[in-house]
């Protein structure tokens, strides 16, 4: 086979960026998939060049000025920034090809703009594109394996990759590992919800825990399994045979119903330093919550005793919320967030906004046959800005709200409240970092342009309102701001896409012959 000139990006940030939390932290978000791409490329005997892309690395001198394929891994908050680059390499020869979470959401919408599409990926695919190697235009090949893979190459074969990466990151590094895919949960917003959960091979993960353990003091491992823990014995006792007790601190996304006193008693034993449980919704989930049918106000008190319970062991806990799902209606939901934060004030909250993305759940198609999805561009698809029009709130209460709640949880005295009830020094801080960067009081101040605009702006009123499909002018600059230089090699039309090109696609397909990818199956 001929040898081939590879170019891989991670694109962790979505346009260039000096920012000082991408610079500290950004390095530690890389994605796995990537390096794992990478790994299996060089099996091959190819050149591989990765590139993790924080936002300050200057992506056309760091790349190889000849490649033959391109592989782009992309969120769809930086989607833009993946056609644009698309775009730049095709016109220097090479073939390009995009997979993550964006290919596995917008399909049709990417395939206008890269040769290959990719959803599941796995070696024999990666083989089968870098042996095809040639240009599908206008419209690129939508590619998936059946599912995810059963094996990962080891973190000794990616150390090559992890180890440039890491070295972006100047005080705390952090390796992502995988001890499963998939979910047995079916939480119908999300892109797991119709993924068999898959646990990957128990001594993998032993011997990659060993390894790190003789590359670092004392490594510190985030896991990016979508729900950490389902088979918990099974895991914990791999972590325990591999490594001593605590040697490796470890963070997780993990599921309430998962982490009961004895689990999490086991957990801190073992070096979990901080877990990120999904609330989601005072209305709704109870059985991902442990809290059965108890909806509401009773919710709130038993979940906030649920978190102080494991604040009393790991140091570090984030809540996550979703913010304007369906059952919401009124104040309520918002106040007993309200609630919730002065009950277990130690958390650190995220919300994310209900977001649509594409394809990725069930959920969407009755979204899309509502006509209820806004065609928000993709640069501004990071859960931060809801996409669905909501059910039962017109967009000006439903701000007011959503600032209210903002600035509510983080005002200097939930700031203070926070800061006391965490004993650790390096959790503490992080908290007040947090707060008062982009996800505190930069989101309040965003809602708050937004929820001014709503009021003053017509055109961005009519787009919020679906009397126009004409993306603000608002919004235009400011993604040709963020983009930089990389705004003129943005194809023409790409700012604007389908947001019911899932619905058609369904209604193209017959069922017996979809692919089998997120969502579909
Ligand atoms: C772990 C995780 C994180 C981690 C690690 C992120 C990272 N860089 O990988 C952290 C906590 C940092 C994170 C942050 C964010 N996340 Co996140 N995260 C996840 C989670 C839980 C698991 C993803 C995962 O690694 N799965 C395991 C891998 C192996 O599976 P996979 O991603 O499906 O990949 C398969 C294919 O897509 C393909 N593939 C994947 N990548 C690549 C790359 C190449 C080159 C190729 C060829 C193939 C390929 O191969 C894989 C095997 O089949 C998912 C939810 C979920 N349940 O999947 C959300 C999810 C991916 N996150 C999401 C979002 C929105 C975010 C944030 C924007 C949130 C925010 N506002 O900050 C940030 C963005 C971070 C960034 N820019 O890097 C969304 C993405 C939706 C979208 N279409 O963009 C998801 C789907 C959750 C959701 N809301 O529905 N996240
Ligand atoms: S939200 Fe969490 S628990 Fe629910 S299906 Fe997704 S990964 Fe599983």
């Amino acid at each position: 086979m001929k040898k081939l000139s590879i170019g891989i990006i991670d694109l962790i940030a979505k346009a260039p960026s000096k920012a000082m939390w991408g610079r500290v932290m950004g390095a530690n978000f890389a994605s796995i998939m990537p390096q794992v791409v990478a790994a299996w490329c060089e099996e091959q005997g190819h050149d591989v060049t990765l590139v993790t892309y924080t936002g300050r690395e200057d992506l056309i001198t760091e790349l190889p000025e000849k490649m033959d394929i391109v592989f782009i891994g992309s969120f769809t908050e930086a989607a833009l920034l993946a056609y644009a680059l698309s775009n730049l390499f095709r016109s220097r020869g090479a073939v390009t090809a995009i997979g993550g979470p964006h290919a596995r959401c917008y399909p049709q919408d990417a395939q206008k703009y890269f040769d290959y599409v990719l959803g599941f990926s796995d070696k024999a695919l990666i083989f089968e594109i870098t042996a095809d190697c040639a240009q599908h235009r206008p419209l690129g090949l939508h590619l998936s394996a059946g599912r995810h893979p059963v094996q990962l190459p080891s973190v000794s074969e990616r150390w090559k990759f992890i180890e440039q990466t890491l070295r972006k990151a100047p005080f705390i590094k952090i390796v992502p590992l995988l001890g499963s895919l998939g979910c047995p949960y079916t939480c119908d917003f999300c892109i797991d919800s119709s993924v068999p959960y898959q646990p990957l091979d128990t001594d993998d993960m032993k011997n990659d825990l060993r390894f790190l353990l003789g590359k670092f003091k004392r490594p510190r491992v985030a896991w990016h399994d979508p729900n950490f823990g389902v088979r918990f014995d099974r895991c914990m006792d791999a972590i325990e045979d591999a490594v001593p007790p605590g040697s490796i601190d470890f963070i997780a996304e993990s599921t309430l119903s998962l982490l009961s006193e004895k689990h999490v008693q086991r957990l801190k034993h073992n070096g979990f330093k901080a877990l990120l449980p999904g609330i989601e919704s005072w209305f709704d989930l109870g059985k991902k919550s442990r809290t059965g049918k108890i909806i509401g106000e009773e919710k709130v008190e038993k979940v906030a005793e649920h978190i102080n319970m494991i604040l009393r062991y790991i140091p570090y806990v984030q809540t996550n919320h979703i913010v304007g799902l369906d059952g919401d209606e009124g104040p309520e939901p918002f106040e007993l967030t309200k609630k919730f934060l002065d009950l277990a004030p130690g958390a650190f909250p995220a919300y994310s906004l209900l977001s649509a993305f594409g394809q990725a759940a069930p959920l969407n198609l009755t979204f899309q046959g509502d006509n209820r999805v806004l065609p928000f561009p993709f640069h501004v698809l990071s859960n931060t800005q809801m996409n669905v029009r909501p059910r039962h709130y017109a967009w000006p209460e439903f701000y007011d709200r959503l600032i209210d709640l903002t600035k509510y949880s983080f005002s200097r005295r939930m700031v203070l409240r926070r800061f006391l009830a965490n004993g650790e020094t390096i959790p503490r801080w992080l908290n007040v970092v947090r707060a008062f960067s982009s996800e505190g009081s930069g989101r309040a101040k965003y809602f708050t342009e937004i929820r001014r605009r709503l009021e003053t702006d017509k055109p961005f009123r009519r787009f919020f309102e679906q009397d126009t499909t004409e993306i603000p002018q608002f919004l235009v600059q400011r993604i040709r701001k963020d983009l930089g230089k990389f705004w003129e090699w943005l194809p023409d039309g790409a700012i604007a896409h389908d947001p019911n090109a899932y619905l058609l696609s369904q209604q193209k397909t017959c069922s017996s012959c979809i692919v089998p990818d997120a969502g579909v199956a």
